[in-house]
């Protein structure tokens, strides 16, 4: 079936790259753990009549005509997340994951206010503040690290001492290279006695939260979540932002639905006209849908196979003695210190595994001796092999495979894991439905 036929007529040098990635995609490994597959309804709905239409506002207040269908599809986006996640309110316009952080900022701070957030370079993200980040320069930002490397425990000692001296208006959890769960309720804690708004960055997770092998933060008492859709939720390129209206901590302690509330008109506001112009609707279309599949009882399958199948590839690297940062992993995602283990730097082992036909990225480690665009790491994880069925055994062969081809390092074992590889691939296509 030629999914590019007009594009085919139309653009053939366009037409040449589409296929070559959908082979790509095809006859490869994708490891890279911030990516997924999704169903042909997510990619109808994409390619949808709605990447037409301006909808700037939300359902019943336009600034356009011509919304009686899609107010109905922003509205059934909206009560679907809500009840993946438990939340009160859900801000489904976010393009991406980075506006939907940068807008939640802005909704719950002025400039100058500070935020606590996890160090970029003990896995925390870009979004949270980094020096080359635009809003790096509007927000203060402090950090927290964690306190054992091979462990991956949190220093939430000092995470607590530096929100009683810096009073941030909003302490951030989340994450975008750790492999290990939060301690949720400690956090949450510590924002409730500083009077801090907490803000659980679940981007990476989400799928695992609303598939229940992760916890989810708004049962602790988060009051907000900011997730992108595409990672292990499986859905578009896209963000959102949830509130929770059970985080007790009303006013008084009596109304957690007025805090709520208040925090759920702020992030609106700075979701549309804040920071972004029209909605893209072909987008919330498909975030829709893949918010159903979310609900399937199938998906609770899928993501426990998705952290069952990263376990499975950290006790092969740790059986090949390739230190693991924190030890292992509890969810999607493994950080293999490489360099350190193996003498090869992470960009090399990522040049070399692409040879073999495996997408993954080099990543920086804590407390790395290399530089961030040749660092001693790999982060690799497993969401997309799992939605294309591979289980435990596929696994520990993928795994296998890649020792092999990070400690051999010649041509003859590249082309041997790339052949065996593409069987794999072969054998376990994409589905086309995952319900
Ligand atoms: N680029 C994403 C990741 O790979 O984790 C985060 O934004």
């Amino acid at each position: 079936m030629n999914y590019y036929e007009h594009i085919q007529t139309e653009d053939p040098e366009l037409y040449e790259l589409l296929e070559g990635e959908e082979e790509r995609q095809r006859d490869g490994l994708e490891l890279i753990p911030s990516e997924n597959y999704v169903s042909r309804a997510v990619r109808e709905a994409m390619s949808s009549a709605l990447t037409n239409k301006y909808s700037e506002g939300y359902p019943g207040r336009r600034y356009y005509g011509g919304q009686q269908f899609t107010d109905q599809v922003e509205l059934i986006a909206i009560d679907r997340a809500k009840k993946l996640f438990g939340a009160s309110h859900a801000n489904v316009q976010p393009l991406g994951g980075a506006n939907a952080n940068i807008a939640t900022y802005m909704a719950l701070m002025n400039p100058g206010d500070t935020v606590l957030g996890m160090d970029l370079s003990h896995g925390g993200h870009l979004t949270h503040g980094h020096p080359v980040t635009y809003i790096s320069k509007i927000f203060n930002f402090v950090r927290y690290k964690m306190k054992d490397i091979e462990t991956g425990e949190i220093d939430y000692d000092a995470l607590r001492e530096t929100a009683l001296k810096e009073k941030p208006k909003v302490i951030l959890a989340g994450f975008s290279a750790y492999p290990r769960e939060l301690d949720w309720q400690r956090i949450s804690d510590i924002a409730k006695e500083v009077d801090a708004v907490s803000v659980a960055d679940v981007a990476h997770i989400s799928g695992l939260i609303a598939g229940g092998s992760q916890k989810n933060p708004f049962e602790y008492g988060f009051d907000v979540m900011t997730t992108t859709t595409h990672k292990t939720l499986r859905g578009p390129r896209g963000g959102m932002i949830l509130v929770n209206g059970k985080n007790g901590r009303g006013v008084n302690g009596a109304d957690d639905a007025s805090r709520a509330e208040d925090i759920a008109k702020k992030i609106d506001k700075a979701v549309f006209p804040g920071l972004q112009g029209g909605p893209h609707m072909h987008q919330i279309a498909a975030k829709a849908i893949s918010f159903r599949e979310a609900l399937h009882p199938s998906f609770k399958v899928y993501a426990k196979h998705v952290v069952e199948n990263a376990q499975a590839m950290a006790e092969v690297f740790q059986n090949a003695g390739v230190r693991l940062i924190t030890g292992g992993t509890s969810n999607h995602l493994i950080l293999a210190d490489v360099f350190g283990s193996l003498g090869i730097s992470g960009h090399d082992a990522e040049t070399l595994l692409d040879q073999a036909g495996i997408t993954l990225n080099k990543n920086s480690i804590a407390e790395d001796v290399r530089k961030p665009m040749d660092p001693s790491g790999i982060r690799f994880g497993t969401p997309a092999m799992t939605t294309r069925g591979f289980g435990k055994a596929e696994s520990t062969q993928v795994a296998g495979l890649m020792i092999d081809v990070l400690t051999k390092r010649d041509e003859a074992t590249v082309a041997k894991a790339r052949e065996a590889i593409r069987t794999l691939a072969q054998e376990h296509s994409v589905p086309d439905s995952f319900l």
